[in-house]
């Protein structure tokens, strides 16, 4: 898409702090955190919004999940149960749809924020 601002940094045509990549996501630091650690996920492919995601989506929507827990572990957030049932670490994931969901760039992306209780 020409004038989407996601699709220039996965084409890199913008900078951005790219913490992982592979053929269906990309994965960078947001450029206004909200947490001690807060990145996103977005595939490559354009969808403006998780409303338009559609059935074929499914496996790269299920990429994106996946990938969340992974790299917020690696960076610091790791959800953590030990062999009592203590809780501890974790991170808040969260994908803004639509105005009244508060989305300003119109490409779908995944929030991971952690580093602190939120
Ligand atoms: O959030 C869109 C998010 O995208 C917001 O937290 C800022 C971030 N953003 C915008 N431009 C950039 C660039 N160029 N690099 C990194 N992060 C960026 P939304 O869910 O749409 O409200």
């Amino acid at each position: 898409m020409d004038n989407c601002i996601f699709c220039k940094i996965v084409a890199k045509q913008i900078p951005a702090t790219v913490l992982y990549e592979d053929d269906d996501l990309l994965a960078f630091k947001d450029i206004n955190p909200a947490a001690p650690v807060h990145f996103l996920i977005i595939p490559k492919k354009h969808l403006s919004s998780l409303a338009d995601a559609k059935p074929e989506d499914a496996v790269l929507l299920g990429k994106m999940l996946e990938l969340a827990p992974k790299l917020a572990a690696e960076h610091g957030c790791a959800y953590v149960e030990d062999a009592n049932g203590n809780k501890s670490g974790g991170f808040k994931t969260v994908v803004n749809t639509g105005p009244n969901g508060g989305q300003v760039v119109y490409h779908l992306h995944m929030h991971v924020l952690g580093g602190a209780k939120l």
